[in-house]
């Protein structure tokens, strides 16, 4: 088949995901065109099916803000019409799979628009009464949406009342890449005295709760000697900085900025925290469970389907610093609940999340889509 794929480039995870399934796609023989803003992060290595077509926003004078949509769905037409693309999978409803929309009425009906939804087009943008119409007909002309978790599902039929089937795809890892690595010597560096690590991933928006984290490390550090290790940046830096400052945890947390590959570090935590709000999914999670890490995280929207509870990590409730911790401290002084928990994340990540069995599961829905078998 010949695919095209349009994601936000830069850092998160719907980007990580868009990126990482064109890669398996174009391993498996079909040929991948990236439509993007800019290079994606992840894209890595050449690769002879995968090419990638930049999208060049003009800032002309007499427009007041840059036609990106625009220009993305001309970028879209043009991508299909050049390249003979059977379909455009577009990550986020807005504005991906309205741009999507227009390059079809540009190309005609044989071009098939797959949408996938993350979570913060039905969420955050679901409850601006702005958008909220334009975003339901983005999922409603799109000719097979999924979602990456049942959580959001349910919640863009009760939030925006669409009708359309939704198919639930989970997100995935690459188990090449994410699998417990052997960093006894960087270890050394973080947690020089072996103290436990805890490590929070994230863009530090205020939906990640960040300064949940910190309020849990204050209370994990009173009972076992550990480190904080915060990966990741974003419009929160400032306050947290504070109110680590202000807590006098400066020695023990260790910032380590923007990372495009977290597979190499994740196996230097023992606990991943994620106290998020809102999160449709929770990829970080899923990242460290793969590398064996147990994560402690709240009970919000898609997070349940992805750790379970008392299995391969902790949930507890938005907002419950007390739990979080007390899970954590649980995980962290008793060796043989730690070392279960870390089992059942591999395992469940291997077996649920597994980058082979997703990438068919979308492979099969394209060809379904297409009426190719
Ligand atoms: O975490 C974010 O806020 C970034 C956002 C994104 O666009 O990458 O994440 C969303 O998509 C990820 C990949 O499907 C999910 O793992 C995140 O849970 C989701 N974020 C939220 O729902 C807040």
């Amino acid at each position: 088949m010949k695919i095209g794929i349009t994601c936000y480039p830069s850092l998160g995870g719907s980007g990580v995901v868009a990126t990482e399934l064109g890669k398996l796609l174009a391993e498996r023989g079909h040929q991948v065109h990236f439509i993007t803003s800019g290079m994606p992060f992840r894209l890595g290595a050449f690769h002879p099916n995968i090419f990638y077509h930049e999208v060049d926003v003009n800032n002309y004078d007499v427009f007041k803000y840059p036609p990106y949509d625009l220009t993305l769905a001309n970028r879209m037409a043009q991508v299909a019409k050049n390249e003979n693309l059977d379909l455009l999978h577009v990550h986020y409803a807005v504005p991906h799979a309205l741009c999507a929309f227009l390059a079809k009425q540009m190309v005609g009906d044989h071009l098939k628009i797959v949408t996938t939804l993350h979570g913060t087009d039905i969420t955050v943008l679901g409850y601006d009464s702005n958008l909220s119409d334009m975003i339901r007909f983005g999922i409603e002309r799109s000719d097979l949406v999924t979602a990456v978790s049942r959580d959001l599902i349910r919640q863009t039929k009760q939030l925006l009342h669409v009708e359309k089937e939704i198919v639930p795809v989970y997100n995935f890892v690459d188990k090449r890449r994410y699998y417990p690595k052997e960093v006894s010597a960087l270890k050394k560096k973080f947690a020089p005295n072996g103290e436990k690590i805890l490590m929070h991933i994230s863009n530090f928006r205020p939906v990640k709760r960040v300064p949940d984290v910190i309020r849990i490390f204050a209370k994990v550090r009173k009972e076992v000697a550990s480190r904080l290790i915060l990966i990741g940046e974003g419009p929160e830096m400032g306050l947290v900085r504070n109110m680590i400052a202000e807590l006098d945890l400066t020695q023990d947390v260790c910032f380590l900025g923007k990372q495009d590959d977290v597979a190499e570090v994740l196996s230097l935590a023992d606990v991943m925290l994620l106290p998020s709000a809102k999160e449709s999914f929770g990829l970080v999670a899923l990242e460290a469970m793969a590398c064996g890490v147990p994560a402690v995280t709240s009970d919000a929207g898609g997070l349940p389907e992805v750790v379970l509870d008392g299995v391969c990590g902790f949930l507890r409730p938005i907002g419950d610093v007390d739990g979080m911790a007390e899970a954590a401290i649980r995980l962290l002084k008793d060796e043989e609940l730690y070392r279960i928990h870390s089992r059942k994340g591999i395992e469940r990540s291997n077996d649920t999340f597994c980058h082979e069995k997703i990438a068919s599961q979308y492979e099969a829905l394209y060809e379904q889509l297409l009426g190719v078998s």
